[in-house]
């Protein structure tokens, strides 16, 4: 049993799969902390966990291999000893956060995990840059950035097998942050995120932070794992026969949001298949108060600048509250790094609605390009399931 060795879990995270273990970050996690602490991060692993020695750890070989076929190794106490550290904020998102959404959403299922809404969190990050480490291993970085290199991808692999890439333009951009990060909330990473060292590449779909990094290889071509080459792209709803190279491997993510906390003074809440519309009585000529929390993201560093919420289906809309980042009422601030936005913005909305009646609550987000969410699941449905952004939609009914 190659997953004998695995970690144990907490038991808050919602299990979906246990060999391999794919398991999401409960509501209230997602809602009440900016940082994610790390035994309720989301945990996607394809295969099992690689046994690393936690003592020998510092003895860890990161192979680095150019265009030209030369080779440089590192230790993790070399990457540690020899590069400047840095910490960054970041969200992982997985492409198929929210999957289950969009088969319900559209009537459709959409093959993979049926992840919720909790295939998402955030963490603070500590590594050395990629790119500090490929000057190093000889590429030329200027070359690199005027866009005249011949190497076009770099392509990282975890010791399980894993594999995939992301563009050299990512990889070398001064402002770009990506990490091969060691620690995750000031802690060691843990053995489902990656111990001893993985590829954090912020803003990009988390496909592409390779977990348990063995090795860097610079390519003219993306990597040739099914996770570059297929899994992670998009198509439209009509097809379901597909052409995986007509499509882009997903990097940068597209804007999304959730509610993933919903309290109500007084009342049992019912909530999704439970109601039906119509399914109202006991009507009174009172209000209830609902307090609503969730997250927005946008990937490519950009900020989100709205979140925009309707408690009667969409007839009308109000703005949510964008919580300070860094801080929440029990944590002391720590500061915001890198440079982009990195990192969800958390968000909360106290508001009323009439008792008795059956009501569809609402999410979407907006982001500084002025990108926002697409209102319908079924006009982004793929087989896949990948990138599940429709507006979220919360069906409750009170005192019904
Ligand atoms: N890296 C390795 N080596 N093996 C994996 O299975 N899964 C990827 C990525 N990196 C994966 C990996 C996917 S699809 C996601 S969503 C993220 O890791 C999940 O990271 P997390 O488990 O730390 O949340
Ligand atoms: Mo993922």
């Amino acid at each position: 049993d190659p997953f004998a060795d695995d970690p144990q879990r907490h038991p808050s995270l919602i299990t979906k799969t246990s060999k391999p273990c794919n398991a999401e970050t409960p509501g209230d996690a997602l809602s009440d902390r900016f940082l994610t602490p790390n035994e309720l991060f989301y945990v996607r692993n394809h295969m099992w966990v690689p046994k690393v020695d936690q003592a020998a750890s510092d003895a860890h070989i990161l192979t680095v291999e150019l265009l030209d076929g030369t080779v440089k190794q590192y230790t993790l106490q070399d990457l540690k000893a020899r590069f400047p550290s840095r910490k960054i904020t970041a969200a992982l998102q997985c492409s198929g956060n929210r999957r289950k959404h969009m088969g319900q959403g559209s009537g459709r299922l959409a093959n993979g995990l049926q992840w919720t809404a909790g295939a998402i969190s955030n963490a603070s990050w500590e590594g050395v840059l990629l790119s500090d480490v490929l000057a190093d291993a000889g590429f030329d970085i200027g070359e690199g950035l005027r866009g005249s290199s011949a190497t076009k991808h770099v392509h990282f692999s975890g010791m399980e097998a894993y594999g995939a890439s992301i563009p050299l333009k990512k990889a070398i951009d001064p402002q770009g942050d990506v990490l091969l990060a060691y620690s995750m909330n000031d802690t060691p990473l843990p053995p489902d995120h990656g111990f001893p060292l993985r590829a954090i590449v912020p803003g990009h779909v988390a496909a592409r932070s390779v977990k348990w990094l063995s090795q860097i290889t610079l390519s003219d071509e993306e990597s040739t794992s099914q996770w570059q080459r297929r899994d992670y792209k998009c198509f439209g709803p009509n097809e379901t026969k597909v052409d995986w190279d007509a499509a882009p491997a997903i990097q940068e993510m597209p804007v999304q949001s959730a509610i993933t906390g919903l309290k109500m003074r007084g009342w049992t809440t019912k909530t999704g298949t439970e109601c039906a519309e119509g399914d109202s009585r006991n009507a009174k000529e009172a209000a209830q108060m609902v307090s609503l929390s969730g997250y927005a993201f946008s990937g490519g560093g950009r900020s989100i600048v709205r979140v925009d919420l309707s408690l009667d289906g969409g007839r009308s809309w109000t703005q949510a509250q964008l919580l300070p980042d860094c801080a929440s009422e029990d944590e002391s601030p720590s500061p915001c790094q890198g440079h982009g936005t990195w990192t969800w913005k958390r968000w909360r909305h106290d508001g009323t609605i009439p008792l008795g009646a059956f009501r569809e609550l609402l999410v979407k987000a907006t982001d500084d390009a002025y990108n926002t969410q697409p209102e319908s699941h079924a006009a982004t449905w793929n087989l896949r399931g990948n990138l599940a952004t429709a507006w979220h939609r919360i069906q409750i009914c009170v005192d019904c």
